[in-house]
């Protein structure tokens, strides 16, 4: 597929200011009128003709300032409509477009989901409605009237505010919806179907009372309610961390069961995928509850980064995305535990991050070519884009950060804008040249920081040496190193480094030597607190050193790193006696602060994933031998710690049985208790599989539940395949639990596990059309289950080959998201690869292959 440019960039021949839709919704023949007020750019190319996009769309009629315009004037296919001669002043085009919503399966443009019409335009779906400037820096004013059947779609939304709704005849009504906020087409929604709200009122600082409200499918209001107060929550927040008001008299959300992704920003109009609103406690876990809190929190937040301020072109996605899960991590670090946050934060980068950007997806931050966008959605742009404005914050200082953002915001309103746009307002209100900063939006991989320690006791000296390397040759990255030295006692105090400031050494050349006075005894480096950079950390320390950090150590983030670079190496190299000291050593950790602080104690009790081990090992990796390696170890700390595992869960049995809150102090114990019940039955999976069977007979959550079974289904027998009978009877009318269900078989790590979603394809609630269910049972099995995916067999890679395959068809999107499960296959042991490779070159002859999966898949082989 041809390839789209950064440096190709030009502004637009044409603007749009106004579009009046007028849309009449059909279940197949839906008819869009759109007036679109247009003028030519000038800083456009004055000769231009003028080009709308499309995308499967029929045209139903044409007209120029309220005349038909004559067939040889333009050119119109579903791809695209051409003005050979457009007028050379401010004119008016009318359109009139027919799509088809019922048949459409991409899920994006206009769609029907369990009777419900949505539409998803980010990145490139408006011209799917219409023919448009689809491109961000085209930005318009909206009023969109909506006219539907009653009883089919009793409720009509749109962007902005209401304006008016009436009947039509007997059995139709409309609704006038108008923003006046100037946006870009991929921020258009409309919403149309029954559904039932919860609503409730929020007067912002300016005084503005807003009406929020969330919507569900009819009968779910009460598991609602969470959405609600969480879109509650985060307008306060964005209000009193950045200063940020909302600017509408409504802030609707509203969840639908078939979505691509999580969720949508839409102007006022925020559409949600439900597993992200949908809450209770029989149904949902705590981490669904803090899914839902980030996400709902994330999209409110693009009000401003993202929607008030807008990207200039795609290219600068993570201007918007970085940013703003820079702003959601902060708002779910203020509602909950800001380190355990930050290590989940940390987690989820190192598991989807650090190999994508190992592998041949890796793209920069901000990438200059893209063949098909919706790709370019990644943990790369969002959360490596995170890590840079954490950077940023850290660079300048906590003050500086909000004046820039303040500025940032007050130069941007209303504007397309660059990532040159948003450091420029940094470098204003600090005065500092940023230019080297910016090298992290350029440059692709992960750099290593590499560091060594000498002590010289005679001198109370302690030198420190930094250097920096970066997968591709370039000049140096500037990175924030967060340090300090630990001495046996704890943080070593009356120590002097000049270069050191508030803590933070800032390495910007290659290499650097920090030098520490007043050092008394041999100290152990603490580096990269609270991570303070996204770098992989080569330090060689022993494991005293490192368990003297989980001891000592001040800095939380830290303290948990040092468990895991412990469990890490004693799964790449397994060694009992050191695994012994270990498992001493989380003894005396768990003796002393397991209780008061149970959801820090869950993470130190959690292990490098096998994926992290595979990661680590970067080239021959054999899935079989870490995933043996990882247990073997998991079942020799299980059987040391046995007794203290069993006084945590009878420690904490009272406070986790009691009536349900989703709080995350609430969580923490569960998420510990469940934590000892899992580590207990990797010890003796007998005795675990009797504790897991008797804890599912009295879970009131489904946080504990869940868990339970999740402990269950990793030991093999028929208290086993009973439990999983029982779940799926029980859950059976509920979608998004079994979900959960299909997840936890898929990832069984036990060869029949194939033969096991073979079945479960053939389950009454399973379905190809919802991206949901395909995600719960294939990309679970493709992202989760290391062993079985990748089988020396190649069985594993054939199956999700086959879903690739089968899925493309009818929505690429989906489609290309699952084929990136193969972005590390050349890491693989030769067998493995050898199995990937052909799977990948067996896709590639599939004629007709869309441009998503065509792109995934010719970087992949690349
Ligand atoms: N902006 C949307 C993602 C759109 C994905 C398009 N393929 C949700 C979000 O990041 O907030
Ligand atoms: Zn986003």
């Amino acid at each position: 597929p041809p390839l789209i440019r950064l440096e190709d960039y030009r502004p637009s021949a044409f603007l749009i200011d106004r579009v009046d839709l007028d849309i009449r919704l059909d279940p197949h023949a839906t008819r869009i009128t759109a007036d679109l007020a247009l003028r030519p750019n000038p800083d456009g190319d004055p000769a231009a003709p003028l080009h709308l996009d499309g995308d499967d769309l029929i045209l139903v009629a044409i007209d120029l300032d309220g005349a038909a315009l004559p067939a040889e004037d333009f050119a119109a296919g579903p791809g695209g409509l051409t003005l050979h001669r457009p007028p050379r002043r401010p004119f008016t085009l009318r359109l009139v477009t027919q799509v088809d919503p019922t048949a459409n399966t991409k899920l994006m443009g206009l769609y029907r989901t369990d009777g419900v019409y949505c539409t998803q335009c980010e990145a490139d779906g408006f011209r799917r409605i219409t023919y448009f400037l689809d491109r961000p820096d085209v930005m318009a004013v909206y009023t969109t009237r909506i006219e539907a059947r009653r009883d089919e779609a009793p409720v009509l939304l749109g962007n902005g505010n209401p304006v008016e709704s009436g009947p039509v005849g007997t059995d139709r009504h409309y609704a006038v919806w108008h923003d006046p906020h100037p946006k870009p087409a991929y921020l258009f929604a409309v919403v149309g179907g029954r559904l039932g709200k919860v609503e409730t009122s929020f007067r912002t600082m300016e005084g503005r009372d807003v009406t929020c409200a969330v919507y569900v499918e009819p009968g779910k209001e009460d598991r609602a309610g969470y959405a609600l107060d969480a879109v509650v929550r985060s307008m306060e927040w964005d209000e009193r961390a950045f200063g940020r008001p909302y600017d509408l008299d409504v802030f609707n959300v509203v969840a639908v069961a078939a979505f691509n992704m999580g969720a949508m920003e839409n102007k006022g109009l925020n559409i949600f995928n439900d597993k992200y609103v949908l809450a209770a406690p029989e149904t949902a876990t705590d981490a669904d509850y803090a899914a839902i809190e980030a996400i709902i929190a994330h999209e409110y937040f693009h009000n401003w980064s993202g929607n008030r301020v807008t990207c200039r072109d795609w290219f600068q996605l993570c201007l918007k995305e970085g940013l703003t899960v820079f702003r959601d991590q902060e708002f779910s670090s203020d509602m909950r535990s800001r380190p355990v946050h930050r290590i989940g934060e940390v987690r989820s980068l190192r598991a989807r991050q650090f190999p994508e950007d190992a592998g041949p997806l890796k793209h920069p931050v901000r990438p200059t070519a893209y063949a098909e966008i919706n790709n370019f959605y990644t943990a790369t742009v969002y959360d490596k884009g995170a890590e840079i404005v954490r950077m940023l914050k850290t660079l300048i200082g906590a003050e500086a950060f909000r004046a820039g953002m303040d500025r940032y915001f007050a130069e941007n309103d209303g504007r397309a804008a660059t990532v040159e746009d948003f450091l420029a307002a940094f470098a204003a209100v600090t005065g500092r040249d940023l230019s080297a900063f910016a090298r992290w939006y350029e440059r692709p991989g992960t750099p290593r920081l590499t560091a060594e320690g000498r002590y010289d006791p005679a001198a109370r000296r302690y030198t420190l040496k930094l250097a920096q390397t970066l997968p591709v040759e370039g000049p140096p990255l500037v990175i924030p190193v967060a340090l300090g030295l630990v001495g046996a006692g704890g943080p070593l105090t009356g120590v002097t480094c000049p270069a050191l400031d508030g803590g933070v050494f800032v390495l910007d050349r290659p290499g650097a030597e920090l030098v520490f006075e007043g050092v008394a005894e041999e100290p152990v480096p603490s580096l990269l607190r609270d991570f303070s950079a996204p770098v992989r950390l080569d330090l060689a320390l022993s494991d005293d050193h490192r368990l003297r950090l989980l001891a000592r150590d001040s800095d939380p983030f830290n303290r948990w790193q040092a468990a895991q670079d412990v469990a890490l190496s004693l799964i790449l190299a397994f060694d009992p006696v050191r695994a012994d000291a270990f498992a001493q050593a989380l003894g005396t950790f768990l003796d002393g602060e397991a209780l008061a602080d149970p959801a820090f104690a869950a993470l130190v009790l959690a292990l490098p994933t096998e994926g992290e081990a595979a990661d680590a090992l970067a080239r021959d990796v054999d899935p079989d031998a870490i995933h043996a390696a990882r247990r073997s170890l998991r079942a020799r700390l299980g059987r040391v710690l046995r007794a203290r595992l069993e006084g945590i869960d009878a420690a904490l049995a009272p406070a986790t049985e009691g009536a349900y809150s989703p709080d995350a102090a609430s969580a923490g114990r569960r998420s510990l208790r469940n934590a000892a019940l899992d580590l207990i039955a990797a010890g003796d999976p007998e005795a675990g599989a009797a504790l897991a069977t008797r804890r599912l007979s009295c879970a009131t959550n489904m946080t504990d539940r869940l868990a339970a079974l999740a402990t269950l289904a990793q030991i093999p027998g028929e208290a086993r395949e009973e439990a999983l009978a029982a779940f799926g009877e029980r859950f059976a009318a509920e979608p998004l639990v079994l979900d959960k269900w299909f997840a936890i078989q898929a990832t069984i790590p036990e060869p029949e596990t194939l033969d096991r979603i073979e079945r479960l394809t053939r389950h009454p609630a399973f379905s190809m059309t919802n991206p949901n269910r395909v995600r719960a049972l294939v990309a679970s099995f493709a992202m989760a289950n290391p062993t079985q995916f990748a089988r020396a067999d190649g069985a594993g890679f054939a199956l999700v080959g086959r879903f690739v395959r089968a899925l493309d068809p009818a929505n690429p999107q989906v489609a290309a998201r699952l084929l990136t499960a193969f972005g590390s296959w050349r890491r693989y042991e030769k067998t493995r690869r050898a199995a990937a490779s052909e799977m990948l070159n067996g896709i590639k002859g599939v004629p007709g292959l869309s441009r998503d999966v065509a792109d995934i898949l010719g970087r992949t082989l690349q």
